[in-house]
C-alpha cells in the first residue's frame, strides 16, 4: 500500500532516490497541465468542448473528417508552440542529471521534457511537433505545419497527418521494446500524471513491480495503480517534483 503523505516527503523516498543508479520516469497529461496543456481527462476548452479526444484521436475520425481532425491538432499544436514547461518539467530534466542512467517515457506529444532540457525521452505516443506522410510507403515526415486546410505530401501528394499513435493504433515496436526493457531495468520508477488507464503505457509501472522495482506515483488522484505504490504524492507535480530533487540533492 502506498505510503500516502500528501503533503511531506518520505525519507524513505528520498533515500532511495538518492542512492539509485538507474530510474525510468512515465509521464502523462497531468505534467503539462501546469504548462497550460488540457489533460484529456479536463473537459476539452472553447471550440472543442463538445467533442471527446478519445474519438477525435482515431485513424477513423481522420477518415471520416480529415479536415476536423486536422484542425483539432493544428489548435493543439498552436497551443503547444507558446507553451512553456514548467518546474515539474525541468524538475525530471534536473532528476536526468543526478542519476547515471535515466529513462523518460512519455505519453505526451507536446515536445515540453525536450524544451525543459530531458535527453532520454521515448515518445511513446509521437509528436505534434511532425506531420508524416500517410502513405506507408512514403515515410515522408516534416515539423512544417504547411497553412493549406489539408496538406499534402510534397513527394506523393498523399494526405499528410499528425505524427502521432492514434486510438486503435500500434505504438512503434522498437520504442514499446526499449520501454518495457527500461521499466524492468531500473532501481525505481516514477508514474507521474497519468490516469493510468491507456494501454500499453499503462502497463510499463507493471513491468517495473513485476521485476521488484519500486514504483512512485505522482498524481493528483491514486489511480488504480496507487495500491502498489511504494509511495504516493497527491500534490501536483510542478510543485512537489523540484521539492524532491532538493530534498534528495540539496547538498
Ligand atoms: C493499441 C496521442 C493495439 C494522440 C494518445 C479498442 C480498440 C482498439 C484499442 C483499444 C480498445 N480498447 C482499449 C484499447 C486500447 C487503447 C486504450 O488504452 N484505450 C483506453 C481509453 C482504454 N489503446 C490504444 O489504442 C493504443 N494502441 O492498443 O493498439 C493494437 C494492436 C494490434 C493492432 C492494432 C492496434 C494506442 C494508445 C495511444 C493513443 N494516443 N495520444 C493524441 O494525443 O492526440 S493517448 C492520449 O491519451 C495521451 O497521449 C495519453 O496517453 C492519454 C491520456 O492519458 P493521460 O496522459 O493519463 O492523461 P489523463 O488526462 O487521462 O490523466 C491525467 C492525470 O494527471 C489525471 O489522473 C490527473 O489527476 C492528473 N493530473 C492533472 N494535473 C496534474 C496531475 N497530476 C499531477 N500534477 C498535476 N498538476
Amino acid at each position: 500500500m502506498a505510503d500516502a503523505h500528501p503533503v511531506s516527503i518520505s525519507d524513505k523516498l528520498i533515500q532511495l532516490l538518492r542512492s539509485a543508479r538507474s530510474l525510468t520516469v512515465l509521464t502523462g497529461a497531468g505534467i503539462s497541465a501546469g504548462s497550460g496543456i488540457p489533460t484529456f481527462r479536463d473537459s476539452q476548452t472553447g471550440l472543442w468542448a463538445k467533442y471527446n479526444p478519445q474519438e477525435l484521436a482515431t485513424p477513423e475520425a481522420f477518415a471520416k473528417n480529415p479536415g476536423l481532425v486536422f484542425d483539432w491538432y493544428r489548435w493543439r499544436h498552436n497551443l503547444v508552440k507558446q507553451a512553456k514547461p514548467n518546474a515539474g518539467h525541468y524538475a525530471i530534466a534536473a532528476l536526468e542529471k543526478h542519476i547515471p542512467t535515466f529513462t523518460l517515457l512519455t505519453q505526451n506529444v507536446d515536445g515540453l521534457h525536450q524544451k525543459a532540457g530531458s535527453k532520454n525521452v521515448i515518445e511513446l505516443h509521437g509528436s505534434l511537433q511532425r506531420l508524416r506522410c500517410t502513405n506507408v510507403h512514403c515515410g515522408y515526415t516534416t515539423d512544417v505545419w504547411p497553412d493549406e486546410p489539408l496538406p499534402h505530401c510534397p513527394v506523393c501528394d498523399a494526405n499528410l497527418r499528425p505524427d502521432v499513435v492514434w486510438f486503435g493504433e500500434m505504438l512503434p515496436i522498437d520504442l514499446l521494446k526499449r520501454a518495457v526493457s527500461a521499466s524492468k531495468h531500473c532501481d525505481l520508477f516514477f508514474s507521474i500524471g497519468t490516469s493510468s488507464v491507456v494501454e500499453p503505457a499503462a502497463s510499463l509501472p507493471y513491468e517495473a513491480l513485476h521485476a521488484g522495482v519500486p514504483v512512485v506515483e505522482v498524481n493528483l488522484e491514486p489511480t488504480s495503480l496507487n495500491v502498489y505504490a511504494k509511495f504516493y504524492c497527491a500534490n501536483p507535480a510542478a510543485e512537489i517534483l523540484p521539492l524532491i530533487v532538493s530534498a534528495a540533492w540539496s547538498g
